[in-house]
């Protein structure tokens, strides 16, 4: 009985994997990379469309591509351009992207899809929408600024980000500077556990790194020293058939969340608005430092992404 829904259940990811793949365009560099067990990273498209302001934006998504390449590495921006799913994107795809008037881009999640498909959209996926594309595509590290995560009062408004669902489900592992504080640090902690994703920090830093503050209070459950190290665990990881998460860290200010949680509230802000409305909030508040500090992250992330994906290809068999 279990073999026979085995092979039914085989046979449905196989078809929906061949239907998702159609709609995907991978550029011939990052095809020859994947062919070649180059060092290939996944970078996400929502915090060029929804996260920051244009020119920032551009500039940002420019340089984190620069520094995987110095690194060694191949960048692998995901997005949807007029309905088609691109990984890896031209220079003059990126620019398109950016230009957030111009492009109306949908903030793409996994529900998003097939309406921005089907109307032939253009859409910046978010962590969990990238997560899905860089399975399907056989990427396996994947650098961002800040995941989604539980909002605060979630017990109230059932606000819960995809992303840490999909990370539950991709074989991906993702480098990112874990949750910013306009979270509920401790809550995400535990979903992630449930959705039995390995969380490790990298480096000296032990806590769970909240974005802005060094410390969120709430210990990592587990800690690598280096890359090297990172890859490993990754390689066991997925090659028992799971899942995991690692991320990086820094500063303080939770008086500019709550200001900006009460406007969102005064506002009747929720839903998929609610990030990127309190990140541009936030930003003002900080008179833009906010906005720096995401960016140095976010580099630092596509640092470290690129040695771990670097030290990934050099184990494999
Ligand atoms: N956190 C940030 N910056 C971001 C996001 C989150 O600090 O740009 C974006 C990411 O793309 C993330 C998405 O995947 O918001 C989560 O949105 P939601 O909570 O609606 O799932
Ligand atoms: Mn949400």
């Amino acid at each position: 009985m279990w073999r026979i829904l085995d092979k039914v259940n085989s046979c449905l990811n196989r078809c929906a994997n061949r239907k998702i793949s159609s709609y995907i365009n991978i550029t011939e560099e990052v095809k020859y990379a994947l062919k070649n067990n180059l060092p290939t990273v996944a970078l996400e498209s929502t915090i060029i469309t929804h996260g920051m302001p244009f020119p920032d934006n551009l500039h940002c998504a420019q340089e984190v591509e620069g520094i995987v390449r110095a690194k060694g590495g191949i960048p692998a921006t995901i997005a949807i351009l007029r309905g088609r799913i691109k990984v890896g994107l031209t220079p003059s795809e990126l620019e398109e992207l950016a230009d957030t008037n111009k492009t109306n881009a949908i903030k793409t999640s996994r529900r998003d899809f097939g309406y921005v498909i089907a109307n032939k959209l253009n859409g910046g996926t978010t962590v969990a929408g990238t997560l899905i594309v860089a399975k399907q595509a056989g990427i396996k590290v994947f650098a961002t600024g800040g995941l989604g995560g539980v909002h605060r009062e979630a017990e109230k408004t059932f606000d819960i980000s995809a992303d840490l669902i999909e990370l539950g489900k991709s074989p991906v592992a993702v480098i990112s500077s874990g949750v910013k504080s306009i979270l509920d640090i401790p809550k995400t902690l535990e979903y992630l556990e449930t959705q039995g994703v390995f969380v490790a920090t990298v480096g000296s830093n032990k806590d769970f790194p909240a974005f802005y503050c060094r410390s969120s209070g709430c210990k990592a459950p587990y800690n690598v020293t280096n890359a090297a190290q990172a890859a490993n665990i990754i390689k066991c990881h997925f090659e028992s058939g799971l899942k995991s998460e690692f991320e990086m860290n820094e500063a303080e200010m939770n008086k500019i969340i709550e200001h900006a949680m009460l406007s969102a509230k005064s506002l009747g802000i929720s839903g998929k608005e609610i990030t990127p409305y309190l990140l541009t909030q936030i930003s003002v508040l900080t008179e833009g430092s906010s906005l720096k500090t995401n960016i140095a992250f976010i580099k630092n992330n596509a640092r470290v992404a690129t040695e771990i994906a670097l030290e990934l290809s050099r184990l494999k068999d």
